[in-house]
């Protein structure tokens, strides 16, 4: 599952993606690689289970601060986006080709209004940024449209020939785009339009739908960043009435954080709402003073900068995903080398405990047994749909793991 970062452009997408896949010195000891200049690994945050089970864990494929998990996740940085993109204009068709591979989106927008819809500078409150929502809409859905409309007659034809049906032609149509079966499913159901006499869909049939696909196969919430400025607060509350998910963000402030964390002056964990000078020396005054107006100014205020939030709320809310942790020994919580909790695993919500053991490898999926409740002891079927946090051992023919 991969998580773009869309917007149009200086709303601060790459601050916020800079921020985001910043490691600092806890996380940077761990192999984790930067795919791409704009593609990066950031992270899911959850609260671990070692408290509750009172271990110590031995993390390998994710880390434990401070009993805060913190498990990679992708992110994409995507090219700002202008109006008329989904004609090619500015760099629209390379925004277009990175959105493509996107299970969601998060829309970075200027929430102070200090950005034209181009992305120029303005004064503070001069644009209205509930515009760049309903504007990246469109560009979707026209873009959307367009790979569409291509090859719409004939789609429609061979489904009223019999040839194939309309799930499948589109699903194969739009697999590029990752757009899945279920949205399909899902856009034809909110439009109550027939999946069998698509030729009697009128003009705006067709676009009702491919809007509904577009919402269905690329959700999004909205990142309201630079909420250190003027404007930013009404706007805030303006934005959350689109009905989308609004997270207040200051991207600069995260960035800022994860620096000062990384050269050992602070100690912060993303997504904390404090950190805590730690720095006996070599900390100015004006750092400190920078520090202080983001605790004063974003950290009281909100709670958190809202980066990790935003990612956080992207994969547990609009891709359903849950956080697993497998374990060999349901007594110990250890794997074959005698590690505590090495893995935390972040899985679809409708995930069963034979699909878990399949996902960790094909052989153990194949001669899947049971599974155990590391917590309850107790045992749990093949049909078992895993809950946040379970600890889960799975016991196969072959082995345990
Ligand atoms: N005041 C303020 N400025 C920000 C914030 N985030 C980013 N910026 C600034 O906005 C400008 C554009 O940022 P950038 O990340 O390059 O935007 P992009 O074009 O969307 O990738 C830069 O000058 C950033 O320093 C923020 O939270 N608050
Ligand atoms: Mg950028």
């Amino acid at each position: 599952m991969m998580v773009g970062i869309v917007g149009k452009p200086n709303v601060g997408k790459s601050t916020f993606f800079s921020a985001a896949t910043l490691a600092m010195v806890e996380i940077a000891s761990y192999p984790f690689t930067t795919i791409k200049p704009n593609r990066g690994i950031g992270y899911f945050r959850t609260q671990c289970v070692c408290k509750e089970f009172n271990v110590k864990d031995n993390p390998v494929n994710s880390v434990c601060v401070d009993g805060v998990r913190l498990i990679p996740v992708e992110l994409i940085d995507c090219a700002g986006l202008v109006p008329d993109a989904w004609q090619g204009r500015g760099l629209g068709n390379q925004f277009l080709d990175e959105i493509r591979k996107a299970d969601a989106l998060i829309h970075v927008v200027d929430a102070s209004g200090s950005t034209d819809i181009e992305g120029r500078a303005v004064k503070p409150g001069m644009h209205d940024p509930l515009e760049d929502v309903k504007f990246l809409e469109k560009e979707l859905t026209m873009w959307f449209a367009q790979i569409i409309k291509r090859e719409w007659p004939r789609i429609a034809r061979t489904v009223e020939a019999g040839g194939s049906d309309l799930y499948s032609l589109l699903e194969d149509r739009l697999s590029g785009l990752a757009v899945r079966r279920k949205h399909i499913i899902e856009a034809l159901k909110i439009t109550e339009l027939s999946a069998d006499k698509p030729t009697r869909w009128s003009e705006e049939d067709f676009i009702r739908f491919v809007d509904a696909l577009r919402r269905s196969s690329k959700p999004m919430i909205i990142a309201a960043n630079k909420m250190d400025l003027p404007f930013a607060e009404e706007n805030f509350k303006r934005l959350k009435e689109t009905g989308y998910l609004v997270i207040p963000c200051c991207a600069e402030a995260e960035l800022a954080l994860r620096r000062a964390a990384e050269k050992d002056l602070i100690k912060y964990v993303p997504g904390n709402s404090e950190f805590e000078i730690t720095a006996l020396s070599g900390i100015t005054d004006r750092q400190k003073d920078a520090l202080n107006a983001i605790r004063e100014k974003i950290l009281r205020r909100y709670g958190s900068t809202g980066v990790q939030e935003a990612i956080n709320v992207a994969f547990r809310d609009l891709l359903n995903m849950i956080v697993v942790y497998p374990v060999e020994d349901p007594e110990k919580l250890t794997d074959h080398y005698g590690r505590v909790l090495p893995e935390a695993r972040i899985v679809p919500k409708t995930t069963t405990a034979r699909e878990l053991a399949y996902m960790i490898h094909t052989e153990l999926g194949e001669s899947f047994i049971y599974a155990v409740d590391a917590r309850t002891k107790r045992r749990l079927g093949e049909g078992y749909v895993l809950k946040d946090k379970d600890v889960i051992s799975i016991v196969s023919a072959r082995k345990r793991a």
